[in-house]
């Protein structure tokens, strides 16, 4: 199809207009259809094995210059539009971002299946279409509320497919209806699909908030991604929505397995699951259950479902794990009960230590084990990078390893460069084509041969120019729609992520407190730094909550300042999302990743911040790990206690034992004069006078007491290594430099190669 001619077409057809007579949401619509046509054009890619990626979440942000970009027409098409005149930022500004995820685990299924279409190979994901997201952030009073996120128009990337299936609940059936968005791969000419399953009639959005009725539940399964689960209603409701999710899917990938003419116990030579955190784990008993139910005996079912499955574990934090009460299953999919009953009697009879049971706790107060189950029958279990998934065989999932280490495997997560790169800074995409070709496109790791020009002022000079360009363009759309001001000769500090504890968002803030003091006392900074932040809290979070309202306040009260306004600014993005964060991080100088080490299984804004020339200032955590092995210790700043020191903290170990267990005695650190200055200005006059005493003074003394993520352990160190690299910006050739092995490193953190890693080790698709 010829673009020159169809587009033109497509005006005329819809509009009787020429492309130059449209209106940007016209062209937009012209350009939807166009990419539609030319992705389902597209055939599947070959290949006898299939892979199925399950995942809750699929974080998928805009897909219009993504799709251009994987067709192959992404210059074709903006030369048109420059032709007449128009830019396509502006008719992107058009599409509504699909609000299908919540952070790092959705945007990570996200990238998958970007490198799954781009190496060609035979995968598809499932998940749900929730019609309102997670929900929409707005801030109010300096607090966060939160509405509906509707993202579905008449016309959108959602193809109806006609597949439908019945999910068989405790109170009757319900359909679900599978729509398909289209997968383009870059560099091939397949593409694959994501498939989302809806309800018949789905409900409504509430009218106000994002509380409903959750008795409704056949309308109501795909209204948001993760409902509030402080109450049983919600929880119970989450269940039914997995169940929804996964027997929809399971149903989906037999059904897909006999049209290719397969016997049902031949499934795990054409297929892998690979299940994405523990909310889908409610296949493996589901596929039992149809197997079973098809002819298969259970011997035979079992081993073909612990075959065909993998899991990837996201977290080792407790509270994240998922145990759901039997009682809750049993009422929302009761025929999985006799199999979860026969899965956890096997389990038990292989391996008697109580602590890999998949059913623990005394009869009639069962809960379900989701990891567990995952892990006893998958064939393969993964961390997400290679501290994570260290600290999962030597500490976390121990007992299981100890069973099972041929299952245990490394795959360090990776982000998309053609949209964490080509498209977010097509500046420096451009400057990287020119010093080292357009290999990387392709081939990232060529973009480790940036390195040869590292002394090169000419190649610095543009680094630092086009950081400057990126700064302004964002300062100019934070003034367009959110009315605040940005000073873009700033130095650019910047934590974008979900609103966490173990995040340390907390002791960010302390570090603002802690300029703020200086600047009071008369201490002039070095120069002016804008810290800037995006994060939405889950609803029923309420120390998140109070966290996003310390920034805010700290804001307000910054804003207010005239000695302090000069030299320091602090900034909230509200409702961060993926498109915010295409904006974002390309214009970032400093990349906040500061999470309590051992916490943060991964991370991927790191990589995304990394690839565009952000400098590190992070703990040894996750990836950052990994970061600093590759870029060396002059081109990242790292601080803070390591993860064996925490584990060994939570363990209790060392002299002193407080009476929550841990050798962290939050007092003690609470009453080294640097610290508590910092802490007790969250209940200072100032602080109160422009925000909620009841909220500050909760925070101040969980803090204190508590500081369950060790804040107070870390700030000082903190302190210093940030003071230490905002003094270094100073130097702008070395700074730059910095950014350039930053750069030049990234190319190992393409989801391009963690894909190709699942595929050798775990999926074997081709
Ligand atoms: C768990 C729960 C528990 C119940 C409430 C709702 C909810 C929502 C999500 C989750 C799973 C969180 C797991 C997650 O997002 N992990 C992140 O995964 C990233 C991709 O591997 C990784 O980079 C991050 O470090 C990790 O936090």
């Amino acid at each position: 199809m010829d673009v020159k001619t169809r587009l033109p077409e497509l005006a005329q057809a819809r509009y009787g207009l020429e492309l130059s007579q449209c209106s940007d949401s016209q062209l937009y619509h012209c350009l939807l259809q166009l990419t539609q046509e030319l992705a389902s054009a597209r055939p599947a890619p070959s290949g006898d094995r299939k892979l199925y990626y399950f995942s809750a979440e699929f974080l998928i942000g805009k897909l219009l210059s993504n799709n251009l970009l994987a067709l192959g027409i992404y210059d074709e098409v903006n030369a048109i539009l420059t032709e007449c005149g128009r830019a396509l930022s502006a008719i992107e500004d058009v599409e509504p971002e699909p609000s299908l995820g919540n952070g790092g685990l959705g945007r990570l299924a996200a990238c998958f299946l970007d490198s799954i279409a781009a190496l060609g190979l035979n995968g598809d994901g499932v998940g749900l279409n929730y019609h309102y997201g997670l929900f929409e952030q707005k801030f109010q009073h300096n607090k966060q509320t939160e509405r509906p996120n509707p993202w579905i128009e008449d016309e959108s990337w959602l193809i109806p497919t006609g597949v439908e299936f019945e999910v068989p609940f405790g109170f009757g059936p319900v359909k679900a209806k599978l729509f398909d968005i289209a997968v383009p791969g870059a560099h091939t000419a397949t593409a694959g699909r994501l498939h989302l399953f809806d309800v018949e009639a789905p409900a409504p959005a509430p009218q106000e908030g994002i509380d409903f009725n959750k008795s409704d539940l056949p309308a109501r399964l795909t209204s948001f991604l993760y409902p509030d689960d402080s109450n049983e209603a919600g929880r119970l409701l989450r269940v039914y929505q997995q169940y929804f999710m996964v027997s929809a899917g399971a149903q989906l990938v037999l059904k897909e397995l006999e049209e290719r003419g397969c016997a049902l116990n031949t499934l795990s030579d054409h297929v892998v699951i690979q299940i994405n955190d523990t909310h889908p784990s409610m296949v493996i008993p589901e596929l039992v259950r149809l197997l079973t139910g098809r002819g298969l005996s259970m011997d035979e079912a079992v081993e073909q479902v612990s075959k065909t499955c993998a899991y990837t574990n996201h977290t080792i934090l407790a509270e994240a794990l998922e145990k759901w009460p039997l009682s809750f299953i049993e009422k929302a999919a009761p025929q999985l009960t006799p199999i979860l009953r026969e899965l956890d009697r096997r389990a038990k009879a292989a391996h008697t230590d109580p602590k890999v049971a998949v059913i623990q706790g005394e009869e009639g107060k069962e809960i379900v084990h989701m990891a567990h189950l995952d892990i006893h029958y998958s064939r393969s279990v993964n961390g997400v990078a290679a501290l994570h998934t260290e600290i999962l065989k030597n500490s976390e999932l121990k007992p299981f390893y100890d069973i099972y280490p041929a299952k245990f495997n490394n795959k360090t997560n990776g982000v998309t460069l053609r949209r964490w790169l080509e498209v977010c800074n097509p500046q420096l995409a451009s400057l990287l084509d020119e010093c080292v070709g357009r290999g990387w496109r392709r081939d990232p790791d060529q973009l480790n041969k940036l390195m040869e020009f590292a002394g090169d002022s000419a190649v610095l000079d543009r680094m630092l120019a086009i950081k400057a360009e990126k700064k302004r363009e964002l300062a100019d759309v934070f003034a367009r729609e959110q009315g605040i001001t940005l000073d873009p000769e700033s130095v650019f500090d910047i934590q974008v992520k979900r609103l966490h504890e173990y995040k340390r968002q907390q002791m960010n803030a302390l570090y603002v407190i802690h300029k703020y003091l200086e600047i009071k006392g008369g201490k002039t900074p070095q120069r002016p730094v804008t810290v800037l932040f995006g994060a939405k809290a889950a609803p029923a979070y309420v120390m998140a909550k109070h966290i996003i309202h310390l920034i805010l306040c700290l804001r307000k009260l910054i804003e207010s300042d005239p000695q302090a306004r000069p030299w320091l600014h602090v900034a909230m993005v509200e409702n961060y999302n993926v498109t915010w964060a295409e904006r974002v991080i390309p214009a970032c100088d400093i990349s906040e990743q500061i999470s309590l080490a051992s916490k943060e299984a991964s991370g991927t804004g790191n990589m995304k911040f990394m690839a565009n020339g952000a400098v590190t200032l992070g703990t040894l955590d996750g990836a950052n790990v990994e970061i600093a092995e590759l870029v060396g210790p002059d081109n990242i700043y790292t601080f803070g206690a390591k993860s064996d020191e925490v584990i060994r903290m939570y363990a209790g170990e060392g002299e002193k034992k407080g009476a929550d267990g841990r050798s962290y005695l939050p007092l003690d650190h609470y009453h080294r004069p640097a610290v508590e200055r910092l802490v007790d200005f969250l209940v200072s006059p100032e602080l109160l006078g422009v925000g909620d005493p009841a909220a500050l003074a909760t925070l101040w003394r969980d803090m204190k007491n508590k500081d369950w993520f060790m804040a107070m352990l870390d700030v000082e160190d903190y302190i210093a290594a940030r003071d230490r690299a905002i003094a270094d910006y100073g130097d702008r050739t070395a700074w730059a430099k910095k950014m350039l092995v930053n750069t030049a490193k990234s190319g190992y953190f393409s989801s391009d190669r963690t894909i190709a890693q699942y595929d050798r080790d775990i999926w074997q698709l081709k």
